[in-house]
């Protein structure tokens, strides 16, 4: 029995009113100490009865009525999922457990080297609600280091792909068979009792953030590169080794821009496409391997993770076409056109949000202090000031501002990583934080097989009595 499980089990039976952990990310915890395995184990049964506790208490209360426009418009606004780790405000943007986005730059431990925000506090903020302290999060980046090696069949499996192979595929089959070493799979496989699901689920989720930067290093040193990929470095940070396996460390202000990029990037409360594949495939009992490469393959999709690749390359076909120095009138021209050609503006508009999402206001506070002179930041810049403008005349979008995808390109290219099918695949590494936190407490808190109720046009059109 590990040291986890065994605290897990002694104090199992005390925990049950303490307070509410969910707004806690500031306070003081008698367990500087503990590893966040060790942690998460304990905040278990206090959740677990909180749980219980408010579904007693309010269990028969209503989130709200449905709609049949909503049954028929991607179920928007409909309450359905409960999500710990972030909730997303239409006008505000996200927090994390109860913190904004500057919060968490301001709040979480940096490293020594750096200005951003480590994303191995923000996983730590995700799963326990509480702010680390840097020797916690030098721990957890210690243990993501030594967890880090993929195993020889799956670095042959990458090395088999075709160049031409979307690094996103790659990236999704790689994960696929990374389960092979699930300990969830394994223990489930050998009758684990459900009380026990977190505790594989928990190493499985450790062991997959800790993978995923040779995952996506081997994919880009494969197919953009001469194939040869830079070793872990055990005493470095996440993001550093990151940014090392793609080749680019020695720049410290791309490492930098990784350790916000990962952060910021990592969870959008529960109903986003990679998010809610993700949980919604875990419902089965399918490992966080499974589970997550589910919701990369959603997160491919240009109306979602893909459409940061997607607005790179739209911006530097208008520049191709009418210049970096076009005029607000030629911009113009440009959008309308790509509007009446039935394209989407990409970068632009959310399903929930209705101001500029937060993530790109970071993107570019960091543009304005590392690259505020680089020519297409200046474009960038300027299609913030025209695109909401002529979105808001075209009459469509509910949201003209731009979401956290119309920023990233252009950072990532100045750097020199300017190969845009490759973007998503950055993404996804920083997703995985968010949506297998997320994981962990779909299993911790025993949620149940996923089954929302369906219906046809024919049956509802009886059920109305329409024609
Ligand atoms: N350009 C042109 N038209 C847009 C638009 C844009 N940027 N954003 C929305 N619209 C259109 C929609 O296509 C829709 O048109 P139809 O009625 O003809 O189908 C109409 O406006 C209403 O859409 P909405 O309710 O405002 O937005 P949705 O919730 O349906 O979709 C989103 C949200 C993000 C898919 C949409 O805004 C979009 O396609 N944006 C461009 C792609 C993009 O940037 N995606 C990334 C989102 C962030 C992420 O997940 O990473």
């Amino acid at each position: 029995m590990s040291a986890a499980v065994r605290a897990f089990s002694s104090i199992k039976g005390a925990a049950a009113h303490r307070a509410s952990f969910n707004k806690i990310a500031s306070r003081a915890y008698a367990s500087q100490a503990k590893s966040l395995k060790e942690r998460f184990a304990e905040l278990i049964p206090e959740k677990q009865a909180e749980v219980k506790e408010f579904r007693k208490a309010y269990g028969s209360k209503a989130l709200g009525e449905v709609t049949v426009d909503q049954a028929y418009g991607g179920m928007r606004g409909i309450k359905g999922l409960i999500w710990e780790g972030s909730v997303l405000d239409p006008e505000e943007g996200i927090r994390f457990r109860g913190l904004t986005i500057p919060e968490c730059q301001q709040k979480l431990p940096k490293a020594h080297d750096g200005g951003e925000p480590l994303p191995e506090g923000l996983y730590w903020l995700l799963l326990t609600g509480e702010v680390p302290t840097a020797e916690q999060v030098k721990g957890v980046s210690a243990e993501w280091a030594a967890r880090s090696a993929i195993p020889s069949f799956v670095e042959e499996l990458i090395d088999r792909c075709p160049k031409t192979l979307h690094p996103m595929s790659q990236f999704s089959l790689a994960i696929n068979a990374l389960q092979h070493e699930s300990h969830f799979a394994k223990a489930y496989a050998e009758g684990i009792h459900k009380s026990n699901y977190w505790d594989p689920i928990f190493e499985d989720t450790m062991d997959l953030i800790a993978k995923l930067p040779n995952i996506a290093g081997r994919i880009y040193r494969n197919v953009y590169k001469d194939g040869k990929v830079a070793s872990i470095d055990m005493d470095k940070d996440y993001s550093h080794n990151l940014a090392k396996v793609l080749g680019f460390s020695d720049n410290s202000e791309f490492v930098d821009l990784m350790r916000l990029y990962l952060t910021i990037h990592s969870d959008h409360e529960g109903g986003n496409v990679s998010a809610h594949t993700t949980h919604l495939v875990g419902s089965a009992l399918s490992d966080p391997y499974l589970s997550f490469a589910a919701g990369l393959n959603g997160l491919a999709g240009p109306l979602h993770g893909l459409a940061n690749q997607e607005v790179l390359r739209w911006t530097l076909k208008l520049k191709d076409t009418i210049g970096i120095d076009a005029s607000d009138e030629q911009i113009t021209k440009y959008l309308w056109d790509t509007l009446n050609s039935g394209q989407v503006v990409p970068g632009y508009g959310h399903a929930v949000l209705r101001k500029t999402d937060p993530r790109y206001t970071a993107q570019r506070e960091f543009a304005l202090k590392h690259l505020p002179d680089d020519p297409l930041f200046g474009l960038v810049s300027k299609l913030y000031h025209i695109i909401p403008g002529v979105l808001t005349e075209h009459g469509k979008t509910k949201n003209p501002w731009p979401n956290v995808d119309a920023h990233s390109g252009v950072l990532l290219q100045y750097y020199g990583l300017v190969e845009q099918d490759f973007y998503t695949v950055l993404f996804g590494v920083s997703r995985g934080i968010g949506v297998l936190a997320q994981i962990c407490w779909d299993r911790a808190l025993g949620m149940p097989l996923e089954r929302p109720k369906s219906y046809s046009t024919a049956y509802l059109k009886k059920m109305f009595g329409a024609n």
